[in-house]
């Protein structure tokens, strides 16, 4: 079966070893808003993380870069950082983002690649000959896009900032995908989409993952007309989100931080949504009957993602409504 999943970083990857132990052709797009350029290297966290977690390279404690890691070069920017002043350049003083040693190997080979004008799918192909991840990985676009938010102060930071040196702390107004006017899918992700047997939205953010993919132009179009049906898993259990801040993104768009608020974003297919099924928590099973008010298949299981059968059963469980759904 010809499976097709729009991805973010921790959340989707995690999903992605329960769905690639059922044994189907995977094609993953993933999400490049999260992209920063800091110190003339291009760092892509959530196609690093699906390709480090697939690979078996991931660090599982951080959800991102590697294991074993060491951040030598990182302490010695931040000695260098700790004597320079703004006129420096943010990037030189901006050591709240650090890469690690092994990770930096990543970042220098797809920057200089990139500076090659290789587009991003093939960097993230040659990457992917190394870590064998046993599924496509393809970035939503290759045109250069990044997440900016706008913050209740006024301040407009990019996404990185927001989330990793203010850690969603100041709230956010808006998100706004710098680029993404101008950006176009990558090459095959609109046919990964409408020639799929199914399609599937995995646990991730459902604002700025799933959202910014969302946003490509042609992507949305996309998921509405294709022949496959559509299913997702709720990423808020019981009105939070298991890992991350996806509440305080939804807080931003006006969205509930609900399984079914979620669900009513996306949308049901055919009423202008984009999706034909949903999984929640058992915890929130008293939804189902809402749930199908809004034309929604659903389902509720045990959505924790606690370790490799449990998320190959929450896979399989995707892909029988999916079948549900078709029928
Ligand atoms: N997250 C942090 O909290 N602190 C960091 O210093 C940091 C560095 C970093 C470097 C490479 C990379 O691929 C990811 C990194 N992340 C870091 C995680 C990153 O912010 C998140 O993976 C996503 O962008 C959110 O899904």
């Amino acid at each position: 079966v010809r499976v097709t999943v729009l991805s973010g970083g921790v959340g989707g990857a995690r999903f992605l070893l329960g769905l690639r132990e059922l044994g189907h052709e995977i094609t993953v797009i993933a999400n490049t808003g999260d992209d920063i350029t800091m110190l003339g290297l291009r760092i892509c966290p959530d196609l690093d993380t699906v390709m480090y977690t697939l690979g078996g390279g991931i660090s599982a404690d951080r959800g991102w870069g590697r294991e074993d890691e060491t951040f030598r070069i990182r302490d010695e920017l931040g000695e260098y950082a700790a004597t320079l002043d703004e006129s420096s350049g943010s990037d030189a003083v901006r050591s709240w983002f650090g890469t690690g040693d092994l990770d930096l190997a990543t970042h220098l080979l797809r920057s200089t690649w990139l500076a090659d004008a290789v587009p991003l799918s093939e960097v993230t192909r040659r990457l992917c000959q190394r870590w064998q991840p046993g599924v496509r990985l393809v970035p939503a676009t290759d045109t250069p896009v990044e997440t900016w938010v706008t913050l209740a102060d006024g301040r407009r930071v990019h996404f990185q900032e927001w989330w990793v040196r203010l850690h969603a702390s100041v709230a956010a107004t808006s998100f706004d995908l710098a680029g993404g006017r101008t950006a176009v899918p990558a090459p095959g992700v609109i046919e990964a989409i409408r020639d799929a047997d199914v399609v599937l939205l995995p646990p991730s953010n459902p604002v700025v993952s799933i959202g910014v993919i969302l946003e490509v132009p042609g992507i949305a179009a996309a998921l509405e007309a294709t022949a496959a049906p559509v299913v997702g898993v709720s990423p808020i259990l019981g009105g939070a989100p298991v890992r991350g801040m996806a509440d305080a993104c939804l807080a931003a768009i006006g969205v509930e931080t609900s399984a079914l608020a979620v669900a009513g974003h996306y949308g049901r297919r055919g009423a202008g949504g984009l999706i034909d099924g949903w999984l929640v928590d058992t915890v929130d099973a008293a939804d189902l009957p809402a749930l199908h008010d809004l034309g929604l298949h659903a389902r509720a299981l045990p959505l924790l993602m606690t370790d490799l059968d449990a998320t190959a059963a929450i896979a399989s469980a995707a892909l029988d409504l999916a079948a549900e759904v078709r029928s």
